[in-house]
C-alpha cells in the first residue's frame, strides 16, 4: 500500500487504484497537455490551483517554460472539464 498526498493507493492488474471510503476503488490515470500562454511561475500556480479544485484530480504539475501540464486523476475525471478550466484562465490548449 502506497500513500500519496494522504490518500491510499493500491497497485492492481488494472493499474493504480485509489481506495475510496465508498468501497469502490477508482483507477488512476495520467493526462498530459501542452498549453500556450503561461509566462511565469504565477501562471503555473493558477493552472495548478484551478485544476486541483476539480473533483478527482490528485496532483498537477505545470511548467511555463515547456508549456507542459501533467495531471494525475482518477478515472471519473473528464478531460473536457480539465481543458475548459484551463481555457477559462485564458490559456490555449495545443492539440
Ligand atoms: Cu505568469
Amino acid at each position: 500500500m502506497k500513500i500519496i498526498s494522504g490518500l491510499k493507493y493500491i497497485i492492481t492488474t488494472k493499474g493504480i487504484e485509489k481506495v475510496t471510503m465508498k468501497g469502490r476503488n477508482l483507477i488512476m490515470k495520467e493526462i498530459s497537455l501542452s498549453i500556450k500562454g503561461m509566462m511565469c511561475t504565477g501562471c503555473e500556480n493558477r493552472v495548478k490551483n484551478a485544476l486541483e479544485n476539480i473533483e478527482g484530480i490528485e496532483k498537477v504539475s505545470a511548467d511555463h517554460v515547456s508549456g507542459n501540464v501533467n495531471i494525475v486523476c482518477d478515472d471519473t475525471v473528464d478531460k473536457k472539464a480539465i481543458e475548459s478550466a484551463i481555457e477559462e484562465l485564458g490559456f490555449e490548449i495545443i492539440k
